[in-house]
């Protein structure tokens, strides 16, 4: 029988994304600036803690926020409004960022410059997981709304991030959250990541966040 040649497409792919995301983390490493990653849901509150971030670092860090959506520049726009400088990427149907995608939008930046750059990646708790986007942190957000649940049904993203953050912490008195259980969830997948707790919209917990994302910037 004739051997059957196998390529492998998605292998191949994910390699090259990873040496592309190994040469932009050192780029910006030798500028000194850091690539921050934000993950979560659809609604999580992603645009919302970039918003409370910008508040509280802008006058002693200078950043620019990537914002990537499927087709809309809403969130850029809400970036802008603060004075920070916003790019949109628009994926196009794509359901995460890649290192491409944030080579061709980090070029349009001023880097050195610049010591802080946020990327809001789609909303979506798999995809995002998958690829490499040459950030030195990767953080997941999860909101009281969604469960507790969520680090069993999608632990790849948990697993691989430097940090958890629990938003929207004002909905638990209503909503049927086990804290408790949910911390113990991400322990088991990530021993090592930071956790905070947080609400964007009262602004509680947040203090806690800036000050552990000032000591990691390079
Ligand atoms: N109650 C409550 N609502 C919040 C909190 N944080 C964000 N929200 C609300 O949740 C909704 C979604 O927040 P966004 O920050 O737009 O969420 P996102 O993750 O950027 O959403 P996408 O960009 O669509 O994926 C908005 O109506 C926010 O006002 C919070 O801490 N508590
Ligand atoms: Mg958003």
């Amino acid at each position: 029988m004739p051997k059957v040649k196998l390529i492998r497409i998605r292998e191949e792919i994910l390699s090259e994304n990873k040496n592309l995301a190994d040469s932009i983390r050192a780029d910006l490493s030798r500028r000194r600036t850091t690539l921050l990653n934000i993950m979560s849901s659809p609604g999580s509150g992603k645009t919302s803690l970039i918003l409370r971030t910008i508040d509280l670092l802008s006058n002693s860090v200078s950043m620019a926020v990537i914002e990537a959506d499927l087709d809309s520049t809403v969130d850029a726009d809400k970036i802008a409004e603060t004075g920070t400088e916003a790019i949109q990427i628009e994926t196009g149907g794509f359901c995460h960022v890649n290192a491409a995608m944030l080579e061709k939008a980090a070029a349009k930046l001023d880097l050195d410059a610049l010591d802080l750059v946020i990327l809001e990646n789609v909303g979506n708790l798999v995809c995002p997981a998958q690829a490499d986007t040459g950030a030195h942190l990767n953080v997941v957000i999860l909101s009281v709304p969604e469960g507790d649940d969520k680090p069993l049904k999608y632990p790849v993203i948990f697993k691989g991030v430097d940090a958890v953050v629990l938003n929207k912490i004002d909905y638990l008195q209503i909503a049927p959250f086990d804290r408790e259980s949910f911390w113990e969830h991400v322990r088991a997948l990530n021993p090592k990541a930071a956790h905070f707790e947080v609400s964007c919209t009262k602004g509680t917990g947040l203090e806690s966040w800036v000050q552990w994302l000032k000591g990691r910037l390079q």
